[in-house]
């Protein structure tokens, strides 16, 4: 089992969008471990994106991931890093296929709605920059049985 760190992003509060992301994470099959709403920091922004700290549109990055609270999730599942990759698509909407969020919700790089870890590493560092083990939940969700062959059983 991996969990993976999703963060749905100021435009995704602002328009709404909180059910439809969370919906689609739980369709896949996606267990919800841990949800909080926070209001980023510049300096969280850097340590979320440690690799575009240097790149010119990191102000502009910045001051939109700062404009409005977010929502900060941990959700668990087989191979749940790559799975929350493909839902979301190709980081640019432009991009992004249709079916996927960002290709079916969105239209801006800057304004893609969410976030998700792209490696196991990083979703361990994330998941630590946002959460503490007492936050995230390990259980079994009683609706298990009905996704078996003879849920009656
Ligand atoms: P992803 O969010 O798909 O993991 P990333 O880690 O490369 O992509 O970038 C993080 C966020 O930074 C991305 O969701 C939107 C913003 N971003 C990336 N490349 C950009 C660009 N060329 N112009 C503007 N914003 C960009
Ligand atoms: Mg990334």
């Amino acid at each position: 089992m991996e969990d993976t760190f999703v963060l749905i992003k100021p435009d995704g509060i602002q328009r709404s969008m909180v059910g439809r992301i969370i919906q689609r994470l739980e369709e896949k099959g996606l267990q919800l471990r841990a949800m909080k709403m926070v209001w980023l920091d510049k300096e969280i922004v850097e340590e979320l994106y440690p690799h575009l700290k240097e790149r010119e549109f990191f102000p502009r990055l910045a001051n939109f991931m700062i404009s409005s609270p977010v929502l900060a999730m941990v959700w668990r599942g087989e191979g749940a890093v790559a799975a929350t990759r493909k839902l979301l698509g190709s980081t640019d909407p432009q991009k992004a296929e249709n079916g996927t969020i960002r290709g079916d919700l969105a239209l801006a790089v800057g304004a893609n709605l969410v976030h998700c870890s792209d490696s196991e590493e990083n979703a361990a560092r994330e998941i630590e920059l946002f959460f503490s083990p007492e936050e995230m939940w390990d259980y079994e969700k009683s609706t298990e049985i009905w996704l078996r062959e003879e849920p009656w059983q």
